[in-house]
């Protein structure tokens, strides 16, 4: 079995855009894990791992994430920084949520925000993760693998699930499922485009104009066992996110659960 995947399946059914090499796996455990693997192998920059099934799909901190074929896009992508990209780790997971904004917009008039720091949300409501890891060798930053889950389908997720946050869908939300694959070429191509401008001083201007609950009082968990209420302000340059505590405050942080006060799975 290579690298964890059950079956490789070769009928492309979409165009890849110019850059990208695609596996399409009709059944995965995690398409981060298969792509980390593959990047330790030497994969190029480009390379995308997508999963019609994935099975053991993942979140942060060894949470889960649910998809379903066919109602889901599940896939990674495997990125080798340039020098200039180097010093912008944290703007990465920024990037997928962006490019998964500006495909909500273009292409479903959805307006979704970023909820920092791998979310997008539409009407409040989670429809998209972004799973950022980096293979490092020593000190060595090797490659980052950037893993997407949208819920296409009403069925993405199981309803009995109580989810950290509400969740939603593609369907819920226009009325019809797009294809797994109709939509990850949506997202190369956004990819590819805003990656441009991961460089620049005025990604984070963009990216703050996307930011969800700026300027709202929440909960914010860094895991320290205290969670603290905070009033978002802005993300920084460095993709750190500014907040002031309820005594006037104000500090940074790189790490951390946004919610509203109520949490579960
Ligand atoms: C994330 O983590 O949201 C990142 C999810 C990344 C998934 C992709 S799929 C392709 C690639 N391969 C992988 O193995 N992973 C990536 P986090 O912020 O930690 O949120 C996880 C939490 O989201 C879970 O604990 C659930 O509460 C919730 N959740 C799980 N599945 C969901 C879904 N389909 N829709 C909305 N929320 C969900």
């Amino acid at each position: 079995m290579l690298f964890g995947a059950k079956k490789f399946c070769f009928l492309i059914a979409m165009q890849v855009p110019p850059g990208f090499t695609l596996h399409i796996l009709e059944e995965a455990g995690s398409t981060n894990d298969i792509c980390l693997a593959l990047a330790d192998a030497g994969a190029p920059d480009g390379t995308v791992v997508f999963a019609h099934h994935q099975t053991a799909g993942k979140g942060r901190q060894g949470r889960k994430w649910f998809s379903r074929p066919g109602s889901s896009l599940t896939f990674s992508l495997l990125l080798r920084l340039s020098i200039d990209e180097l010093g912008l780790l944290s703007r990465f997971s920024l990037l997928g949520c962006s490019a998964m904004v500006d495909v909500l917009a273009q292409y479903y008039q959805l307006q979704g925000l970023i909820k920092w720091p791998n979310d997008v949300i539409v009407h409040g409501k989670k429809i998209c993760g972004v799973l950022m890891e980096a293979l490092w060798q020593g000190r060595a930053l090797q490659a980052v693998i950037l893993g997407m889950g949208v819920n296409l389908a009403r069925d993405a997720y199981p309803p009995d699930v109580n989810l950290r946050y509400p969740a939603t869908s593609i369907e819920s939300e226009v009325g019809f499922a797009p294809q797994p694959l109709e939509l990850l070429e949506k997202l190369l191509i956004m990819l590819d485009q805003t990656r441009k401008n991961l460089v620049t001083d005025d990604f984070m201007h963009a990216k703050n104009a996307q930011l969800a609950i700026r300027g709202e009082w929440v909960t914010l968990d860094e895991n320290t066992g205290e969670p603290r209420r905070v009033r978002l302000l802005e993300i920084d340059q460095d993709g750190g996110l500014w907040v002031e505590a309820e005594d006037g405050t104000r500090s940074k942080v790189y790490a951390g659960e946004l919610s509203n006060g109520s949490s579960s799975s």
